[in-house]
C-alpha cells in the first residue's frame, strides 16, 4: 500500500467524525464520489458519523441521499473535499472548522486545503481514485457503493472515451463489477435515460451552431430558447459533451446566463486545441480539453469566444 493510501486511512480510523465535501453545481463524479466514500466508510465502521454534504439535486437522486450537518457542533471533524480544486468553490463546508483536511481531487492543483493533498491529474475522475483507494485499503464495496464509483467513472470519461482512461481504469472497473455483482445496463440507464424535450433542445444547438473556418463552433443560449424547449437552465452545460467526434469541429463551446449569479457561462469542449489555459485568463479552469469559465461581460465572453478560435486556427495549421 503507498504512503498516501495509509496517511488517508490512518486518519479515517482516527477520527470519528467525517465531513464529505465536493463542488458547487456538482456532476455526477462529484456527487457520486463523495455518496460512495461515505457509505464505504460507515459500512466499515458503523460507529463513526460520517456525512456527505452539499445542496441537493433533484436529477441526481437515484445516486442516494446527501446529509445535513451543523459544522459548528461537530467535535474534532475530518473534512474530505472531492473533485474540487478551490476554496471557493467548496459547497457547503467551511474548512476553517476541522481539525484536519484531506484533498482528493483530478483538477489541476489551485488552492492548498490542508494536510493531505492527493491530486492526480491523469485520473479519469476522483471516482476512479476513491475506487483505487477503496481496494487498496480493503473496504468493502455493495452494490450501490460499487454503482456509484462506475457511473462516476463513466460520466467523468464519457464512458471511456477520454484520453484518460488506461487500463488501469478498467481493471479498477472490472474488480467494482465482480466484487458487487454489478448491473451495469442498470446503471448506464441512470445516467443516460433522457427526456424528449433534452433531445430536442439537442437539435436546435445542432442546428444553429455558429463553426469557424478554423473549426471552432459557439452558441449563445438565450432565455428564450431555454424556455421554448422547457429545459432548466443547466441542461445546456449537460449536453456540451454530446458534440464531441464533428469532423469540422475541433473546440465547441456553450454559453448561457445564469439569472441567479448574473454570469455567463461558458462550457468548452475539444479534441485537439488545449482550452483550458485560455479559460484560465478569463476566470476560468478546468482539464485541458474539458474546460469552464464565469463571466461578467458579454464583452469577455465575445474575447475567450475569439481566443478559442485562435487555438482552433493554431491547432488545424500544425496538424497539416
Ligand atoms: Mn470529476
Amino acid at each position: 500500500m503507498n504512503s498516501k493510501f495509509r496517511a488517508i486511512l490512518k486518519r479515517i480510523r482516527e477520527y470519528d467524525e467525517i465531513v464529505i465535501a465536493r463542488h458547487i453545481g456538482p456532476d455526477p463524479d462529484a456527487i457520486a464520489s463523495q455518496i460512495a466514500l461515505r457509505d464505504a466508510i460507515r459500512l466499515r465502521f458503523p460507529s463513526k458519523k460520517v456525512y456527505a454534504v452539499g445542496n441537493p439535486v433533484a436529477k441526481y437522486k437515484y445516486y442516494g441521499t446527501l446529509d445535513k450537518v451543523d459544522e459548528t457542533k461537530l467535535n474534532d471533524p475530518l473534512l474530505f473535499v472531492l473533485d474540487c480544486p478551490n476554496i471557493s468553490r467548496i459547497d457547503c463546508a467551511n474548512i476553517e472548522l476541522y481539525t484536519e483536511v484531506i484533498k482528493i481531487d483530478h483538477h489541476p492543483f489551485e488552492d492548498k486545503m490542508g494536510d493531505i493533498e492527493w491530486v492526480d491529474e491523469k485520473s479519469t475522475s476522483v471516482a476512479e481514485m476513491i475506487t483505487e483507494f477503496l481496494i487498496a485499503t480493503r473496504f468493502r464495496a455493495n452494490k450501490a457503493i460499487a454503482k456509484n464509483l462506475f457511473m462516476g467513472v463513466v460520466s467523468d470519461s464519457d464512458r471511456f472515451l477520454f484520453s484518460t482512461t488506461t487500463p488501469k481504469t478498467f481493471e479498477l472497473m472490472a474488480i467494482l463489477i465482480k466484487n458487487s455483482k454489478l448491473d451495469i445496463t442498470e446503471a448506464y440507464d441512470n445516467l443516460y435515460l433522457r427526456p424528449l424535450n433534452e433531445v430536442k433542445f439537442q437539435s436546435y444547438i445542432a442546428e444553429h451552431f455558429s463553426v469557424t473556418s478554423n473549426g471552432f463552433a459557439s452558441l449563445k443560449i438565450d432565455k428564450k430558447i431555454i424556455q421554448k424547449y422547457g429545459v432548466d437552465a443547466g441542461t445546456a452545460s449537460n449536453l456540451v459533451n454530446n458534440f464531441n467526434n464533428i469532423e469540422e469541429i475541433y473546440a465547441w463551446a456553450l454559453v448561457s446566463y445564469d439569472e441567479k449569479q448574473k454570469l455567463y457561462k461558458v462550457n468548452i469542449r475539444s479534441r485537439g486545441p488545449i482550452i483550458n489555459e485560455v479559460a484560465a485568463k478569463y476566470n476560468g479552469g478546468g482539464h485541458p480539453k474539458s474546460s469552464g469559465a464565469r463571466i461578467q461581460k458579454l464583452a469577455d465572453v465575445n474575447k475567450l469566444l475569439k481566443d478559442l478560435d485562435a487555438v482552433c486556427k493554431e491547432y488545424k495549421k500544425n496538424k497539416k
